[in-house]
């Protein structure tokens, strides 16, 4: 049975969602962050890396959410969540995969990282305009994509929407873009973060109902 090593608020809720979509067993091993942010000790012991998320599958170690999501849909999936390769959606079902981390989430944290040298609000022209264009476009480009179809690959959901609907939020939390001026990407949020297994899964990674704040579209009630 798979372990996840799950840091507290990090992107290993992405896992779970996974794992309540697949509803196959798992454990869970949970750790919370130092007051830096930063994961404790004994979650850096466990890789030499130590970022989260982090799974263990027998002697295998894992780490990289993209690549632990594609390992557990293909060895654990039995064809859900994911486009057969012979098909068309498949290139686009790879593509949202890899884009989610290497390119939209790592756009958001150099704009955000490089905001401090913002100056009376404007950015200043270099990097940190090349970076917030980039971000304008991906955006731009997400939301004229769900505009033709209902989920990021196609007709169906698959596990590329996990790993693409969980950075919406952080254009809004992290680098201030408004998602309701994107109608699309806000209706589709609506569709993915009603799914009960997405619900579920925010029950169990935030019992504090913390996510709250950085996703008003896992808004719990009470
Ligand atoms: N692209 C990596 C990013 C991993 C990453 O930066 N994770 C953050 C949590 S969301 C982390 O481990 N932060 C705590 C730390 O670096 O100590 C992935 O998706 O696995």
């Amino acid at each position: 049975v798979i372990t996840l090593y799950h840091l507290n608020h990090s992107r290993s809720d992405r896992i779970i969602w996974l794992m309540e979509e697949l509803g196959e067993p798992y454990e869970r091993v949970v750790f919370d962050r130092l007051s830096s942010g930063l994961a404790p000790p004994e979650y850096r012991a466990l890789h030499p890396v130590g970022t989260s998320p982090i799974i263990r599958d027998g002697d295998l170690v894992l780490m990289e959410t993209g690549a632990i999501i594609e390992y557990i849909v293909n060895r654990y999936g039995r064809g859900r969540l994911a486009p057969e390769p012979a098909s068309r959606d498949y290139g686009l079902y790879l593509q949202w995969l890899h884009f989610a981390e290497a390119s939209a989430a790592l756009g958001v944290m150099i704009e955000a990282n490089l905001r401090p040298t913002m100056i009376d609000g404007t950015l200043k022209p270099g990097r940190a305009q090349v970076w917030h264009d980039r971000n304008d476009r991906i955006l731009a480009y997400l939301d004229q994509e769900l505009s033709q179809r209902p989920y990021i690959v196609g007709e169906s959901f698959t596990a590329a929407d996990i790993m693409m609907a969980s950075n919406i939020s952080m254009f809004e939390a992290m680098i201030g873009r408004t998602i309701a001026a994107f109608k699309h990407v806000t209706d589709y949020s609506a569709r993915v973060f009603g799914r009960p297994a997405y619900i579920r899964a925010t029950e169990i990674a935030y019992p504090d109902g913390r996510r709250a704040a950085t996703n008003p579209f896992a808004r719990r009630e009470g």
